[in-house]
């Protein structure tokens, strides 16, 4: 009796959890704490106290109510709910949809639950998703989980650097080599030719090409929930569910389990049709449910390996002997390979079995040929068809970032109608991958399924490949689409996808810290001969320096120039400036010139000046192994009274670290000499 009555109230509890939905209310408070993942203290940011971020866990259909707590010092926060179709005064990207949250104060997000699934959140200002404002969603569906589990474990994948992520900006926008040689993948004359591939080389020099690299960033580690290394509950023989979520700022991560094959059963939040993959490339963003059927002995690894080779988390499930998981092979980063699989990697290109076979591969595409929706998916018909290409642009020269050539600074909005059928044709002309996310809405990925092409609202676009996909312009205002690389999102790849009817003139509000990003930058050689060097101020293209150029020796000849650069592409920029010297001859002058990149990657600089002289420099670095580098500068002066119009120099450099070079010898007005080139 007793049983019949308890469950009974269990059927009654059910019932009313079914049949009406809660409020579920969560606080958040973001701050500044100090953590020592590798044995030093570094500056990170947690929410509650925890790295990632607590999982927020809600019904569909719940009302979900969070206050997030601003306890930082002096920054502003946001938070945006990733993948969630919401208002859009809560989709919390800082300025454009939602206020800022401002230091010490707090902000309340209310909205309901539409759909279920595996989702996340993070901060969407600055760099702060790399220090670790970050966590999970899970939305279970009305009418419970529809595949049945022993276990349903969240995994959040991230990358940590120790380094503040506004000096990673700053290595970035000024092409330093620093972490390529860090992760072992710099590349130089020596090194092509201990693997064969010297006319790889110099051929990707003579098409002005910079060396190509699979990720931006050097990471100290990858985590899964925090960690280097998790052992989620799971006993041998059981079915576990894993919530993947790539959360990191800029890795790409190839999913591998020492168990075989994985099943997929959801994308982005949203069910697919059961499907296996021996190995998976998830970009950040997005979210894949997988089903691991842990054998019935033994300890199995699931690995998450950094695309670049750099490092991997591992998940471990079950008990007694250990199979490891395996890392992909590295990449050959002297040939085009791995470029060509991208391109090869678009969908639509491809027959189904070669699409398959392509999926087998050691470093698979994303696994997008195989992904089917279970029901239809096709848009309502007659809806009116907008069409917008964009071409994803970028160089590693400058770190500029773009969509057709233009950061969003230069082009901010992609318009669209409510009630137009909205398809983008993305094209990556660049050398990198690039997980593309759309605010508000879902997508159709084009994959060749038809009708039941999956709904997705993060895709990866691979190097030289191409994807199309289509939503319905249904809702309003202004949506950010962007690179989810964070760097690159940062540093332009953006747009915001802004909707007809706010006005005539309506401009989004677009976060002034994103529009008016600079950096200060200084680059300089003290020798026993002689300093030189340029401190600047980088706005975007646009960099305002005062460049020295100083003799030690008992001449203390000088050379002074205040002046403006404007960087139309990587191989063209202006100057012009004001020079101040004490040469022989020489007078105090205007310059203005081009900077023109030439074949082989020697930049050449010509440049007219108000005493009507004409001056060309050459200028070009032999990369002779990854640390040392060999300068070779020329320059010619059509100045009749100075001592010599021709001026030439050269000297070694070797790589200590981000920061410092030692670097020595010669230059023909100052002589020989030798000393330390410095970067700040
Ligand atoms: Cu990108």
């Amino acid at each position: 009796m007793q049983k019949l009555i308890f469950h009974y109230l269990i059927c009654l509890f059910v019932f009313f959890t079914n049949a009406y939905s809660k409020v579920v209310s969560y606080d958040l408070y973001i701050a500044e704490q100090t953590i020592n993942p590798t044995g030093k203290a570094v500056n990170a940011l947690a929410v509650n106290g925890t790295i990632p971020a607590p999982i927020l866990r809600f019904r569909e259909g719940d009302t979900a109510n969070i206050t997030v707590h601003n306890q930082l010092k002096k920054e502003e926060t946001s938070t945006h709910w990733h993948g969630l179709l919401l208002p859009n005064q809560y989709d919390g990207v800082p300025y454009l949809t939602t206020k800022p949250i401002k230091a010490g104060s707090s902000h309340t997000f209310e909205f309901v639950l539409k759909h279920p699934g595996t989702y996340w959140y993070h901060s969407h200002t600055g760099l702060q998703e790399q220090r670790g404002v970050y966590g999970a969603i899970v939305i279970t569906p009305k009418g419970g989980e529809k595949v049945e589990v022993d276990r349903d474990h969240v995994v959040v994948l991230s990358d940590w650097t120790n380094e503040n992520p506004l000096k990673v900006m700053k290595n970035l926008m000024r092409g330093s080599e620093v972490y390529a040689i860090k992760k072992g993948n710099a590349q130089s004359i020596y090194g092509a030719a201990k693997v064969g591939k010297l006319k790889e080389y110099f051929s990707r020099e003579k098409s002005r090409m910079a060396p190509m690299d699979i990720s931006d960033v050097y990471y100290d580690q990858f985590w899964a929930n925090g960690q280097l290394a998790i052992q989620p509950k799971a006993d041998n023989g059981e079915i576990v569910r894993l919530r993947l979520i790539n959360a990191g700022a800029s890795t790409y991560f190839y999913i591998t389990s020492s168990t075989g094959d994985m099943k997929i059963i959801s994308a982005d939040g949203v069910d697919v049709v059961p499907v296996n993959v021996p190995r998976l490339l998830v970009g950040m963003g997005e979210t894949y449910d997988l089903l691991i059927t842990v054998p019935k002995s033994g300890k199995y690894e699931i690995r998450a390996t950094a695309q670049d080779g750099s490092g991997h988390a591992s998940i471990f499930l079950g008990k007694g002997e250990l199979y490891p998981a395996s890392d992909p092979p590295k990449p050959n980063l002297y040939t085009m390979d791995e470029m060509l699989d991208g391109a090869m990697a678009s969908v639509e290109r491809l027959s189904p079995e070669e699409n398959e076979a392509s999926l087998k591969m050691p470093r698979p595409p994303a696994p997008y040929a195989l992904l089917k929706s279970p029901r239809k998916t096709e848009l309502p018909t007659g809806l009116p068809l907008r069409e917008v290409k964009l071409r994803l642009t970028g160089d590693m020269t400058h770190y500029l970032w773009s969509f057709n050539g233009k950061t969003l600074n230069e082009d901010s909005i992609i318009k669209v109608k409510k009630g137009e059928r909205v398809r983008f044709e993305l094209i990556n002309d660049t050398m990198m991958h690039h997980p593309l996310h759309l605010h508000g809405h879902f997508f159709r990925l084009l994959n060749g399924q038809g009708a039941y092409s999956p709904l997705k609202h993060t895709v990866d676009v691979p190097p030289m490949g191409r994807h199309t996909i289509e939503f319905e312009a249904n809702a309003e205002k202004d949506w950010f689409f962007h690179c989810h690389l964070l760097y690159h999102m940062d540093a332009g790849m953006a747009r915001v996808v802004s909707y007809a009817g706010q006005g005539e003139d309506h401009e989004p509000n677009i976060d002034p810290k994103l529009k008016d990003m600079k950096m200060w930058m200084i680059k300089g050689s003290l020798q026993s001969h002689m300093t030189m060097g340029t401190w600047m101020l980088r706005k975007e293209r646009d960099d305002y320096y005062y460049s020295w150029d100083y003799g030690l020796h008992e001449h203390q000849k000088y050379e002074n120039d205040l002046g403006w650069r404007h960087y139309f592409n990587p191989n063209l920029s202006s100057v012009a400036g004001y020079r101040v010297t004490n040469e022989d001859g020489e007078k105090d002058r205007l310059f203005a010139g081009v900077q023109y990149r030439l074949p082989y990657l020697i930049s050449s600089t010509f440049s007219l000046d108000s005493e009507t002289n004409l001056r060309v420099t050459l200028e070009k670095e032999f990369q002779l192994t990854s640390r040392i580098g060999l300068e070779i500068k020329s320059q010619y002066d059509t100045n009749s009274e100075l001592d010599t119009n021709f001026e030439w120099g050269g000297g070694l450099k070797y790589f200590v670290n981000g920061d410092f070079s030692l670097i020595g010898g010669y230059d023909l007005n100052h002589g020989w000499g030798g000393g330390i080139q410095f970067r700040f």
